[in-house]
């Protein structure tokens, strides 16, 4: 649960960070019940003082990095642990404070400093912090250890659900022999996802902003508003810099309205000769304090911008806007879901090749940098929880739903200056024909629409159109389908007529935009067969090509976009029905085109001509 703002940790003239990336001390817990470390305090006393470690990369799951499949499918709590010191400017000095944040952590995580207990996490996708001052300034000691348990047992009311199952037959299994079941088919990785990092404030500091935007004419609005933490005494001046470093609009006080005449706007990227346009919104609080004037700064990324919906139509500024784009995952050899640099800036790379406007973030939500990228690049999002795999009727009770709420005010509070993310979807396919989904969903939209009035919200879908019970509360419908794969496999002949029947369904039962969220066809690449038969270059190619033609009789109308299932392959659970992994990418893990990346460029580029 959140307490504060989540403000990305930047570095200010107040403010320092020291990022806590390499090699960490690891251990998984292999003991029966699981509870070793915590029935011998493992956090008491460095790790390697109770038994063996072994070096872990951070950020990486820990899953492919070794040899070891016992440990690449381990499930239970592992244990990290890393030394730092501390400049004595942190330690030294009351006016500090020290901040220690974990970018993600899958999926249960406990933190501990120098053996004393100082937070507790839920959820393996977003970020969470806390103020480790008191710990790191008391005592001579200017190092600290850091130690952080992970567990990444997926239960029917953790975010993405799961369930445990144990083999009780003592004649095919050992004794306590269990194995985890998931409704997805990613691989479930697990361990320190992003990067963990210290970074410092002022004890009175800028705890959180918030941004909305808007049009009037050519002048752009921005109004905001502020929270400061440690003093009621402070003043706050606000500008907003143009992206030559002019300030364009200023104002004091908490909260306040900046006008920009001839406001450059935020715009997807080949929607405008100018896309992407960021303003930065440089805030400064000064503040009496018993020790004296303390100053805090901190700058954000404005992108002005408007999102409405319509019975037909996806507006940004006004504009009709089509997404054209991808689903991805946060998936690569050996690091497994662990942010990485090379890999963030050459999806991106393949994105802009590809001529994607745009993609959703299936199925929850990416590193902090990722959606800084998109901010910067143009390239729009559909901000997903990880409420994937609901499908069981115990996922629907309220533990659940409770748990999902909170979710939803972790990743708003998260991402919400974001100008890249335009929707926010709270579930994918989820079993929404089961009568408790309507109260779920409508309590869920509900309130992801009271944390931020300024997004519409939807989940994408899989029922039937006439069974689905939380359609009626969503503003976009999204609609994912794999006509000629599991429906019908082999049959390309049969899809522009199911697919132009489907979408046309939707839209005139809800009247309400649609997208195409999913469709692919698994391609091992290098199989080639012509005719085409499934699993070969030439089957994926021409099973876009149908539904691109049923697309194409609908866009004109109310379908708003498409987006294409998958990017890239990833690694998914071991079943009959996966090869390594699903082979849905347009290119392969390793990032090389399929035949069919060169037939949705052509597609995009084509899109993105006409509606510029
Ligand atoms: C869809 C899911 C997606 C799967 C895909 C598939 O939304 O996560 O990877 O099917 O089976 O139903 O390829």
């Amino acid at each position: 649960a959140l307490r504060g703002g989540m403000l990305y940790p930047r570095e200010s003239a107040s403010r320092e960070r020291r990022e806590l990336d390499g090699l960490w001390k690891f251990r998984a817990d292999f003991s029966e019940n699981r509870r070793r470390g915590f029935e011998q305090q493992w956090y008491r006393t460095p790790l390697r003082e109770s038994g063996p470690t072994l070096d872990m990369p951070v950020p990486s799951s820990f899953n492919d990095v070794g040899q070891d499949e016992q440990l690449r499918s381990f499930v239970g709590w592992v244990w990290y642990e890393r030394e730092v010191t501390l400049p004595q400017r942190w330690t030294q000095d009351p006016g500090t404070r020290v901040v220690l944040r974990i970018g993600s952590a899958h999926y249960y995580a406990i933190v501990w400093v120098n053996g004393v207990h100082v937070t507790e996490h839920e959820g393996g996708h977003l970020p969470f912090e806390v103020d480790i001052s008191k710990l790191v300034q008391t005592g001579p000691l200017s190092t600290c250890r850091i130690t952080i348990a992970i567990n990444n047992t997926l239960t029917p009311h953790t975010l993405p659900p799961g369930t445990i199952l144990y083999k009780t037959d003592t004649s095919k299994y050992p004794r306590g022999y269990f194995v985890q079941n998931t409704n997805f088919d990613f691989f479930n990785y697990a361990g320190l996802h992003r990067p963990v990092l210290l970074y410092t404030t002022p004890t009175t500091y800028i705890d959180d902003i918030t941004v909305i935007t808007d049009v009037d004419q050519n002048t752009g609005l921005v109004s905001y508003q502020i929270d400061v933490q440690g003093s009621e005494d402070f003043q706050l001046e606000v500008c907003l810099l143009d992206e030559e470093g002019q300030v364009v609009a200023r104002d004091v006080g908490s909260q306040g309205l900046l006008k920009v005449p001839d406001a450059h706007l935020w715009w997807p990227y080949l929607m405008h000769e100018r896309p992407a346009y960021l303003y930065s919104l440089e805030a400064r609080l000064t503040a009496q304090t018993a020790a004296g004037s303390v100053s805090d700064v901190y700058t954000l990324p404005v992108g002005i911008r408007t999102v409405a919906v319509t019975e037909s139509q996806f507006l940004i500024n006004g504009s009709p806007f089509y997404f054209h784009g991808v689903n991805k995952h946060e998936d690569a050899d050996v690091r497994g879901k662990g942010f990485d640099w090379p890999l963030l800036v050459k999806d991106f790379n393949l994105l802009l090749w590809l001529g994607a406007n745009a993609f959703r973030t299936s199925h929850y939500p990416y590193a902090e940098e990722v959606m800084q990228l998109c901010d910067q690049y143009g390239i729009v999002v559909i901000d997903e929880s990880p409420g994937v795999g609901i499908v069981l009727i115990q996922s629907y009770n309220n533990e659940s739903l409770q748990h999902h709420l909170e979710v939803m005010e972790e990743l708003v509070c998260r991402d919400k200056n974001h100008p890249a993310v335009v929707m926010w979807s709270v579930a994918n396919e989820p079993a929404s024909f089961l009568k408790p989904a309507g109260d779920y969903f409508k309590t869920l939209i509900a309130h992801t629409k009271a944390l931020d009035p300024t997004r519409p919200v939807t989940y994408v879908t899989a029922s039937n159109y006439e069974l689905d019970l939380g359609a009626p509360y969503v503003d976009v419908i999204c609609v994912n389908s794999y006509y000629s794969w599991y429906h019908d496999p082999g049959h390309l002949e049969v899809i522009q007529l199911q697919v132009a029947t489907e979408l046309e369904n939707w839209h005139r039962t809800y009247q309400k935009p649609v997208i195409q969220s999913e469709y692919g066809a698994d391609t091992i690449a290098g199989f080639h067969h012509d005719p085409p038969l499934m699993y070969t270059e030439e089957y994926q190619k021409s099973l876009l090509e149908q539904y691109h033609l049923a697309l194409d009789q609908k866009r004109k109308d109310y379908v708003v976009g498409e987006l294409i299932w998958n990017f890239a392959d990833f690694m998914t659970n071991q079943t009959p029905q996966r090869v390594m992994g699903n082979k849905k990418g347009i290119f392969t893990r390793q990032r090389q085109p399929k035949h069919a990346a060169f037939l949705l460029r052509d597609r995009y580029w084509k899109l993105a001509n006409e509606t510029r």
